[in-house]
């Protein structure tokens, strides 16, 4: 069979031209200030809302501003949970632009005007039309249900424009790299994600990611539910061990999405799993199962650490028997009447 024939797959091996245009657009779109927020909120559904988790996260690691995560649902509906009187920039990230609570909850925030909208997209749909600034990148389009180049050609965006909001023109040069290394990865690495993925007496997985990565474990954890049915679960490294762990046995693979900074705390999680019979994975920049070698800053590189991963669920899902272009009950957006 060739894995060509899957658009989920081809939507894969291509993203890292979408990663470029990404880079392109977002450099160009005019930027909101800082100093005029009180806050900064970003949102979305799915796996538009674990992009906001990193993303919420690599904002106030690069600017020192307060950022926060929220589901689109929720500041639709407990918007008194997350709004503060003061003025809220948002930032609305959404692949298809129609999502229904995306597009409810921007357009209450806009009418009870509580400040600005920043809207990344990879359609020009109903949600750009609340965006007082507008990123669309068309080459992230995809016709598979799960977010794949989707996501990674809006997650590199959100970097940009952390990046740009933190004044770190440096950062942005070096995010230049992305791309090829990107593709370098696949090269090196998709043998090794389709061992993991094919070998199905694995029955469970956790993603462990801390910091700017955390959003990032979650987004690749829905991956591996959406296209095989497959129980799994993120985690930031050191929650782990309290309680979770004891799920872990001979079948379980346990992925690191390792940082520079704290590998040494987060390497001994690995290791004590390893030691209770798991698979480990490390992925990160050197010395690693999956070796970046990017030499890019480590904040602005989180996007190497999904298309292994990407694949792998890929290959499982194909294992298994099941279509990764068409997950169980799910569809590529969710509308709803509200
Ligand atoms: C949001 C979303 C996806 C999910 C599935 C259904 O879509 O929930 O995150 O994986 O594809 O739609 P969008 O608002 O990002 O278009």
């Amino acid at each position: 069979m060739s894995f060509e024939n899957f658009a989920t797959y081809r939507e894969i091996k291509s993203q890292a031209e979408a990663w470029s245009q990404a880079l392109e657009m977002t450099k160009q779109v005019s930027q909101p200030k800082p100093p005029d927020y009180d806050q900064v909120l970003f949102t979305g559904c799915g796996s538009t809302y674990y992009l906001s988790i990193a993303a919420a996260a690599l904002y106030q690691e690069l600017t020192g501003c307060v950022a926060r995560a929220v589901p689109a649902g929720e500041l639709l509906l407990n918007s008194k949970t997350v709004l503060s009187n003061g003025k809220t920039l948002l930032v609305a990230i959404s692949r298809s632009g129609t999502t229904t609570e995306t597009v409810k909850a921007v357009e209450k925030f806009k009418s009870e005007k509580h400040g600005d909208v920043v809207v990344i997209s990879n359609h020009e749909e109903v949600l750009s039309s609340f965006a007082d600034a507008n990123i669309v990148i068309v080459k992230g389009q995809e016709v598979s249900v799960a977010q794949t180049r989707s996501f990674a050609s809006m997650y590199v965006a959100a970097s940009v424009f952390c990046a740009r909001m933190a004044g770190r023109g440096d950062l942005i040069e070096a995010m230049h790299e992305l791309p090829e290394v990107g593709d370098r990865i696949m090269d090196n690495y998709e043998s090794l994600a389709k061992e993991l993925g094919e070998n199905l007496d694995f029955d469970r997985f956790y993603f462990l990611g801390s910091g700017i990565r955390y959003g990032l474990a979650c987004e690749a954890n829905l991956k591996m539910k959406e296209m095989t049915l497959t129980h799994s679960e993120p985690f930031h490294f050191l929650e782990f061990r309290h309680g979770p762990m004891s799920m872990v046995n001979g079948k379980a693979v346990v992925v690191g999405l390792l940082s520079d900074a704290n590998r040494v705390y987060e390497e001994k999680v690995l290791t004590e799993m390893k030691a209770l019979g798991a698979t480990v994975t490390r992925l990160g920049e050197s010395a690693t199962d999956v070796e970046f070698e990017s030499k890019i800053p480590e904040s602005v590189r989180g996007v190497l650490y999904l298309p292994v991963l990407q694949l792998m669920a890929f290959y499982r899902s194909v294992a298994k028997d099941l279509n990764p272009d068409k997950p169980n009950h799910l569809t590529a957006v969710v509308r709803l009447d509200l």
